[in-house]
């Protein structure tokens, strides 16, 4: 990936310091992160503000990733002493669920705030995550109606916005940050497959055929079903990578006239494909 992609501009400095600036407004933070990618989607920046909040993760998209490990990774908050959720936001008893534990979570400020005589104050809690991660589906599931915008691609929220969840919880939706240095090159791929970084300032090929590696590495069986192509001979090699990528684009009939192959075309229909869950329930990582 070129190292003049823009993946952190204006608008999300801007982000990050109106989250900054609101965090003592509220009582809870929920940390929205992938299930697909739990440590990468975890933006350190946002770690380091809101680390002595009362917080959860939200473990978000589990629907798409492998729930043997997302229950590797639960056990590792546990351990860790942080709570943490998995959810599939688009599931009535998941969203259940998280009501519940949220109630839980609620009880004991409530409690505290009745104590000093200040009843009937809701509880706020600040959504945030990287970008695409799924916060204002979340508040809208929690709030069992449409109130906050929400869209398949990353940069939809735009500024804050609070959303009635019950008369004990509100909620306050944030635009989605990463952070001015992604980290590794596998932090950098991963978010760019799972869709937190925008396309256009993405090589989509170079994330398309990488990525295609790194599922074959990780589910051998998954990539050879879907796109009847070998497995992983050689981690390091460049070329193999990109040879099994045009053989699979090849053999899903992304050729342009002349014969040559439209690796564009294959590039976005290799990523809709693992972002819809189509190639399998895939985790692109594990605790460290
Ligand atoms: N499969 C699946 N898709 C989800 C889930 N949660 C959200 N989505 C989808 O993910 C996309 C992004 O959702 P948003 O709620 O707009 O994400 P966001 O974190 O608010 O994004 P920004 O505002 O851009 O930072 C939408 O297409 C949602 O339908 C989930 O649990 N599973
Ligand atoms: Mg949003």
């Amino acid at each position: 990936m070129s190292t003049e992609i823009n993946w952190f501009p204006g608008h999300m400095r801007k982000a990050m310091s109106e989250i900054t600036d609101r965090l003592k407004w509220v009582d809870i933070v929920i940390e929205t992160c992938d299930a697909r990618i739990p440590f990468s989607s975890r933006n350190p920046e946002l770690h380091k503000q809101i680390k002595d909040k009362n917080r959860i993760i939200v473990l978000n998209k589990a629907d798409l990733a492998d729930p043997q490990m997302t229950s590797v990774w639960l056990s590792h908050y546990e351990s860790q002493g942080i709570a943490a959720m998995a959810v599939d936001a688009n599931n009535k008893g998941d969203i259940q669920r998280l009501k519940k534990k949220m109630e839980t979570i609620c009880k004991p400020i409530l409690d505290k705030a009745a104590s000093r005589g200040r009843i009937g104050r809701p509880v706020r809690a600040m959504v945030v995550g990287i970008p695409n991660s799924g916060k204002s589906t979340i508040i809208n599931a929690l709030c069992n109606r449409k109130v906050v915008v929400t869209g398949n691609r990353p940069g939809v929220t735009r500024a804050f916005q609070w959303a009635k969840s019950s008369d004990s919880l509100e909620l306050m939706d944030m635009p989605g940050v990463l952070w001015p240095n992604l980290g590794s090159k596998h932090n950098k791929l991963v978010l760019a497959l799972s869709g937190a970084i925008k396309t256009e300032v993405t090589d989509m090929i170079y994330v398309a055929s990488e990525g295609m590696k790194w599922i074959s590495t990780l589910y051998p069986d998954y990539i050879k079903t879907r796109y009847q192509v070998p497995g992983v001979v050689d981690p390091d090699d460049i070329n193999e990578a990109y040879d099994r990528y045009l053989l699979a684009a090849r053999i899903k009939g992304c050729i342009l006239s002349g014969g040559r192959i439209d690796e564009d075309r294959f590039a976005a229909l290799f990523l809709d494909d693992f972002r819809s869950g189509r190639i399998g329930r895939i985790t692109l990582e594990e605790p460290k």
